[in-house]
C-alpha cells in the first residue's frame, strides 16, 4: 500500500495510508535511494510503499517513491553531507514579522531564492498584523507589493485573529505547505489556529528552556482539517543552496534574472559591468534596492558556494 511520511524521527517513521491511518513504520534494510548520498534517507513528505502488520498499526517502508522535489537544510559545518528536510512540497512559505521579532529582507530573500533553487513555489506570510503601527503596516503593505509583483503569495494577518487564519485556511487549501522561519515570529501559534486541537508548543511555555540548548527537532507534518498539509520545520534557521555557481545566483531572483537577459554581456554578475541591465533598473526603481542588496550578498557569501 502507498502512503505518505508526516514525522520522521530517525529510525522510525509515521506514514499517513490510502485509507487515512496512521502507520508507524520502520525502514527495510535495502530501500533503494535519492541519487545523492543523505545523511537522511527517507524524509517528511516523501511517497513510500509500505507493508503493514496484520494488527495495521505497524509497518515497513519497503520502497521510496519518486520526488516531485525537496529541500535541503544549510549544513553547520563544510562537510559535504546533506541533511533533507521535506519533499514533495505544494508551496513553501516562509512566516515573517515586522516586529518581535523583525524579520530582515535579507532573510525573506534567502529563503525564497532556495525556493527557487529546488523550484518550489514560494510565499511570504507576514503576522502579528495586530501589532504593527501606522509606518509598520504601511512598510509591510510596500513589501506585500513588490514581492507580489515578484509572483510571491503573500499575506498579512494575525494569528490572533480568527478572521484571517480563515482566510489563511483558504490560502492553503487542498495543498502540501511548507512553513518556515524564525523563532519566534508564531509559527507553532498560527498551526494551532489551524489545526484545532495540535497543541504545539509556543514560545511563552517552552522559549525559556530551548534558549542556548541543542534541541533535536524534525519536521512534522499536520493535516489541515479542510484539506491539505503544513510541514512544519521547527529548529531549522536556515535551509541551503548546494552545487551552485556565482553564475547561477541570478536565476533564483526571478527579476534579476529576466531583467539580466538585456545586459550588454551575458556572463554579467551585475555587479559594476558596463551597460547592465540590472543595475540601470535598480537605479530607477524598478528592481528593488533590498532585493538586489540581497542577491549581492548571496553572491559574495563564500559559505553559499561549493
Ligand atoms: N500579538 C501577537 N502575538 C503573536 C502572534 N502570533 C504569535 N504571537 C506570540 O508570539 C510568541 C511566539 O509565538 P510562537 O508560535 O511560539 O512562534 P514560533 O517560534 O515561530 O513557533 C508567542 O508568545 C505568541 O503568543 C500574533 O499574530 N499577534
Ligand atoms: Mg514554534
Ligand atoms: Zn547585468
Amino acid at each position: 500500500m502507498k502512503g505518505t511520511i508526516i514525522k520522521a524521527t530517525g529510525s522510525q517513521y509515521e506514514v499517513l495510508d490510502e485509507t487515512g491511518a496512521t502507520v508507524t513504520c520502520t525502514i527495510r534494510g535495502q530501500l533503494r535511494l535519492t541519487s545523492f548520498e543523505a545523511t537522511n534517507p527517507v524524509v517528511v513528505g516523501d511517497r513510500v510503499e509500505i507493508d503493514k502488520e496484520n494488527s495495521g498499526a505497524k509497518g515497513v517502508i519497503t520502497a521510496l517513491l519518486s520526488r516531485k522535489n525537496y529541500i535541503l537544510r544549510k549544513s553547520v559545518n563544510l562537510s559535504k553531507q546533506r541533511h533533507i528536510i521535506a519533499a514533495n512540497m505544494d508551496k513553501a512559505f516562509v512566516i515573517a514579522t515586522l516586529v518581535l521579532p523583525r524579520t530582515s529582507t535579507g532573510f525573506i530573500d534567502r529563503f525564497l531564492a532556495t525556493a527557487e533553487a529546488y523550484s518550489i513555489p514560494a510565499g511570504v506570510i507576514f503576522n502579528k498584523a495586530d501589532l504593527y503601527n501606522e509606518d509598520e503596516k504601511k512598510a509591510v503593505r510596500e513589501l506585500i507589493d513588490m514581492y507580489q509583483k515578484i509572483g510571491y503569495t503573500c499575506a498579512i494577518i494575525s494569528a490572533l485573529s480568527e478572521k484571517d487564519i480563515q482566510s489563511l485556511r483558504e490560502l492553503l487549501k487542498g495543498k502540501v505547505n511548507l512553513f518556515s522561519g524564525h523563532s519566534g515570529v508564531g509559527k507553532s501559534t498560527i498551526i494551532n489556529a489551524l489545526v484545532p486541537d495540535l497543541n504545539l508548543k509556543t514560545s511563552e511555555i517552552s522559549g525559556y528552556h530551548q534558549k542556548g540548548t541543542h534541541t533535536t527537532t524534525f519536521a512534522e507534518m499536520h493535516r489541515l482539517p479542510g484539506g491539505g498539509f503544513i510541514i512544519d520545520t521547527p529548529g531549522i534557521r536556515e535551509f541551503g543552496i548546494i552545487d551552485f555557481d556565482r553564475m547561477e545566483v541570478s536565476h533564483f531572483f526571478p527579476e534579476i534574472f529576466k531583467t539580466g537577459r538585456n545586459c550588454k554581456f551575458n556572463n554579467c554578475l551585475h555587479v559594476n559591468e558596463a551597460k547592465c541591465a540590472v543595475l540601470d533598473a535598480v537605479s530607477r526603481g524598478e528592481i528593488s534596492l533590498s532585493r538586489y542588496e540581497s542577491y549581492v550578498s548571496i553572491l559574495y557569501n563564500e559559505d553559499s558556494f561549493r
